[in-house]
């Protein structure tokens, strides 16, 4: 029995030497983050952060290198969600637009005047439906942890000053990647034709293309006056929240301390990337409009009757693409809306 006793004991002892040394066999040298936009945007810079929290919360073990402009997948944005998926990308920070080619539902952010001010955006990320984005991600193969913010997209362009939708006539804009953008600015009048961020700006400055739609912490990031976008219209007509998201397996390869260690570090590089995104934008803080127009840029804000008229023309796209997002998650975003 003492045998017995002798052998299970430094068995068990052998299985606790051994154990976490597999697993941190298992880790990789360095982990793989995918961000559309480098650390001179907010975007990128939430990535930076949150290499930066995971490597002092795991003492190291998780070794986190950013990848910006999607170099993982030959440039193209609405391949990320894939390559996440299948192991290409370890980690990502990305735009519910971007996935969305993927993960219909996501659209439900780029419903056209869905989302009438921030607090709308706080009441879809911060509660229900939040949640249940995160399950249909959860259930897409990849693991959800935490919310950022790209921004309200204000259109954009070099041929004069939008206040209608009659003015949108015969401009050729830019739009980003999920069928949606393509179907509203037609219901507009406009002329889309959808391509990558990267391939954007070229375009907008050779006037291949007129004009685009971006939160004004990208349009002045990337100093869009130098590329011939004289004229912005503030229609904040979607918002695009940026999601933080591990590869399942990736997931499952570290230890239980350490997915914790990486979850609070995405939420707390998330929570500052709201801010960060927001500064000199929201509450009433016109610091990002005034350097903008000091650029030279012509703004136009619209008021009451222009905005619904932008609505009513849109609101064919709003309802087919309703029925793609799903109704009932549509009505829940309706209602926690309505009661913000
Ligand atoms: O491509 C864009 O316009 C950008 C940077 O905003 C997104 O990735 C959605």
């Amino acid at each position: 029995m003492t045998r017995m006793f002798r052998f299970a004991a430094a068995l068990l002892a052998t299985f606790i030497a051994v154990v976490p040394l597999a697993l941190a066999q298992n880790y990789k040298s360095e982990y793989k983050l995918s961000t559309v936009l480098p650390t001179s945007y907010p975007w990128g810079k939430a990535g930076e952060r949150w290499a930066e929290l995971v490597k002092e919360k795991t003492q190291g073990r998780i070794n986190i290198k950013m990848y910006p402009g999607m170099s993982l997948v030959g440039g193209d944005q609405t391949k990320e969600f894939s390559a996440i998926r299948q192991g290409i990308i370890d980690l990502a920070i990305g735009s519910t637009i971007n996935w969305s080619p993927q993960v219909r539902q996501l659209n439900l952010f780029s419903l056209p005047f869905l989302m009438p001010d921030y607090k709308a955006i706080d009441a879809l990320t911060r509660g229900e439906v939040g949640r249940q984005v995160f399950q249909i991600l959860d259930k897409a193969g990849v693991v959800p942890l935490a919310w950022g913010e790209n921004g309200f997209r204000q259109l954009s362009n070099s041929k004069g000053a939008i206040a209608t939708p009659a003015d949108m006539k015969g401009k050729k804009f830019r739009v980003v990647g999920s069928p949606i953008f393509i179907d509203t600015f037609t219901a507009l009048g406009a002329n889309p034709t959808q391509m990558s961020f990267a391939d954007a700006q070229p375009a907008l400055s050779t006037g291949a293309v007129d004009g685009q739609e971006n939160p004004l912490s990208v349009f002045t990031a990337a100093k869009m006056w130098t590329l011939n976008q004289k004229f912005l219209t503030l229609w904040g007509y979607t918002a695009d929240p940026l999601i933080f998201v591990v590869n399942r397996e990736v997931w499952e390869s570290w230890t239980p301390a350490d997915r914790e260690a990486v979850r609070q570090a995405a939420v707390q590089a998330g929570a500052e990337n709201v801010v960060a995104a927001r500064k000199g934008i929201a509450g009433g803080d016109n610091e990002v409009l005034k350097q903008i127009e000091a650029q030279g840029v012509t703004v136009t804000h619209l008021t009451p009757e222009q905005s619904k008229a932008f609505q009513a023309a849109a609101k064919p796209v709003y309802d087919k693409w309703a029925e793609q997002v799903g109704r009932d998650l549509v009505k829940a975003a309706e209602a926690s809306i309505a009661k913000r």
